[in-house]
This record gives structure tokens, C-alpha cells and sequence, in this order.
């Protein structure tokens, strides 16, 4: 049976804890501590109840367990370091990571600092937390698995096939870098303008928001050209990009962006995740990126203030 720590027990922490248990040894890892009957709701059956292992980092430590087959990392970007750093001292340095960060900041660094694997993950699956022990996985997904130099295949697949085994749809994939930079081109255009207006997804599509957002989206095409990534459709032109962000509106109109979220509760966001590299890209290949500085400056304003 493999075993897999999940550090972070946030909506898709706790997703993946409900969904591998059954099949295998999963111990569930926060900062404090959760109560271990936890209960996921869905939309197509009855909730349904499930004793999880869950325990705090230092519960863990006290333990020092066997290291496990696999160490999914499903925190925020921003914490996604110290999360590792917390528990490498009971780990094996071979031992493969999954991160499941939005953004791209978490995935380059530890793909440099950790000597094992480090296989990264974009998903599309929905899920929230409504309370200490309530799951509501709203909507079925898709996720895609791969690391960013294209070493560890075998491994992607195996992390694949688990994940499908337990009910989450998934693909081994080799350009996952790619794809974690068109999540992050839907995220750009989407995040920071509906966490500064504190509006759902949907009211983008009003004339007060909509040329924000083709202003973000002009930069971002630009960044995405320099950068090689093309949008999904294949092609890199302005059109493509646009066309993706609004369709992504479109499908996600009545949600309430993680971006907003955090604000609400006033928590850091994932800025420097989402911005960060697109204005770091930016300044490299000289593409110009006021929009995207200004909401950046503009967010930190705001959580400044919380
Ligand atoms: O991924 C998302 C998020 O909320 O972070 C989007 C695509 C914006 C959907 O809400």
C-alpha cells in the first residue's frame, strides 16, 4: 500500500485526503489541529462521512513515521516552502513532492531546492471548505501531472493513475510548465480585479470591469509571447488569450475567486504567485506591465490594511 502525507488540509488538501484514503495510508498535515471524522459532500450522492488521519506538523514530528511514498504539498503558494521545511527533517530526500500551488513561484523553487522528484499538478476540480469538517466538491474536474524538465515521467504517470483510481481525473502530461502559466494567465485576468471590487467572477463581463480585464489580458499575451507559452487553443495571439479568460468568466460567473476569498477573511493572497512571475517576465524580456504592477501595488495596499 503507498502511503502519502498531504501538507495542508485546505479544500483540495482535504479532497485528496477523502479520495485516497480508501485506497491507501494518507495522513493528512496542518498547522492546528481538525477533527478526524470530516464529512464530503457532492452534488450527485448524500454526504458522506469519513474517518481521515488527520494530525498537526508537530504531532508528526513527534511520531517520525517511516517516510512516505509520495508528499503532496496542497497549501497556499506563499507557504508552500515552509510547509516542506517543516517536516524535511523526518523525510527521505528522495521522496517525490506533488504541488498542487496556483501561480509559479512555489513550483521553480522547490524544483531547485528539493533533491528528489518534484512533479507539479493543475487542477480544475472544485472544491470549498464550509467549516472545520465539511467538503463540498461542487464540480468535477481535470487534473494534469508533470514536472518542469520532463524527468520524471514514469513518475507522473503513476501520481496520474492513483489519482484516477481514486476518482479524481487525471493525465501524466510533459508540458506541464505550459499549462501552469495559462492557469496563471486566467488567474491574472480574473483574481486581483474581483478581490479589489469584491465581486463574483461573472460581473467582469459589466462595461465597468470588462476593459480592466482586456487591459490585463493585452499585457499578459505579450509576457506569454516572450515567454514561448501559448494559449490553449495552440495559438499565442491576443484574440486567443482573450477568448480564454472570458470563457473561463463565463463558466465560473457565480464563484467567488480563492483571490476574493482570502481577502474576505482578510488573508495574504497569492499576488506575489500570480503577479509576481508575470512581472518578473515582464521586466526580463522588457514587455511592458503597468497594469499588472499597479494591481499588484494596488493588492498590497489592501492587505497592508488587514
Ligand atoms: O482559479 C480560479 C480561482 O478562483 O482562483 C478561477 C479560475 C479564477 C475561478 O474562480
Amino acid at each position: 500500500m503507498t502511503s502519502h502525507w498531504i501538507l495542508g488540509p485546505g479544500a483540495i488538501g482535504r479532497l485528496l485526503a477523502h479520495s485516497l484514503s480508501p485506497l491507501a495510508d494518507v495522513t493528512s498535515v496542518g498547522r492546528r489541529a481538525l477533527p478526524a471524522q470530516q464529512t464530503i459532500t457532492t452534488p450527485e450522492a448524500e454526504p458522506r462521512s469519513q474517518h481521515l488521519n488527520v494530525i498537526t506538523t508537530s504531532q508528526l514530528l513527534a511520531k517520525a513515521p517511516a517516510p512516505p511514498t509520495c508528499v503532496h504539498i496542497t497549501t497556499k503558494a506563499m507557504a508552500a516552502e515552509a510547509a516542506l521545511e517543516s517536516v524535511a527533517s523526518i523525510l527521505s530526500t528522495t521522496t517525490p513532492l506533488v504541488l498542487w500551488q496556483n501561480g509559479f513561484l512555489a513550483q521553480p523553487r522547490l524544483t531547485e531546492l528539493w533533491p528528489g522528484p518534484v512533479l507539479c499538478a493543475t487542477t480544475t476540480e472544485g472544491a470549498y471548505l464550509t467549516g472545520d469538517k465539511n467538503l463540498v466538491h461542487a464540480g468535477h474536474g481535470h487534473t494534469f501531472v508533470g514536472d518542469l524538465e520532463n524527468r520524471h515521467a514514469a513518475l507522473a504517470q503513476q501520481i496520474a493513475h492513483q489519482l484516477a483510481q481514486a476518482g479524481l481525473a487525471a493525465t501524466a502530461v510533459d508540458d506541464i510548465r505550459s499549462r501552469l502559466w495559462q492557469k496563471l494567465a486566467v488567474n491574472a485576468a480574473i483574481n486581483p480585479l474581483v478581490a479589489l471590487n469584491g465581486i463574483r467572477n461573472g460581473e467582469l463581463r459589466c462595461a465597468a470591469y470588462a476593459g480592466r480585464v482586456e487591459a490585463v489580458v493585452e499585457e499578459v499575451a505579450e509576457i506569454m509571447l516572450a515567454e514561448g507559452v501559448q494559449a490553449p487553443n495552440g495559438d499565442s495571439g491576443l484574440d486567443d488569450w482573450l477568448a480564454l479568460a472570458w470563457d473561463v468568466i463565463e463558466k465560473t460567473a457565480n464563484n467567488k475567486a480563492s483571490m476574493l476569498q482570502d481577502v474576505e477573511a482578510k488573508r495574504l493572497t497569492e499576488r506575489e504567485a500570480i503577479l509576481g512571475p508575470l512581472i518578473g517576465s515582464g521586466e526580463r524580456h522588457e514587455v511592458g506591465c503597468e497594469v499588472l504592477r499597479g494591481l499588484n501595488r494596488e493588492l498590497a495596499v489592501l492587505e497592508a490594511g488587514f
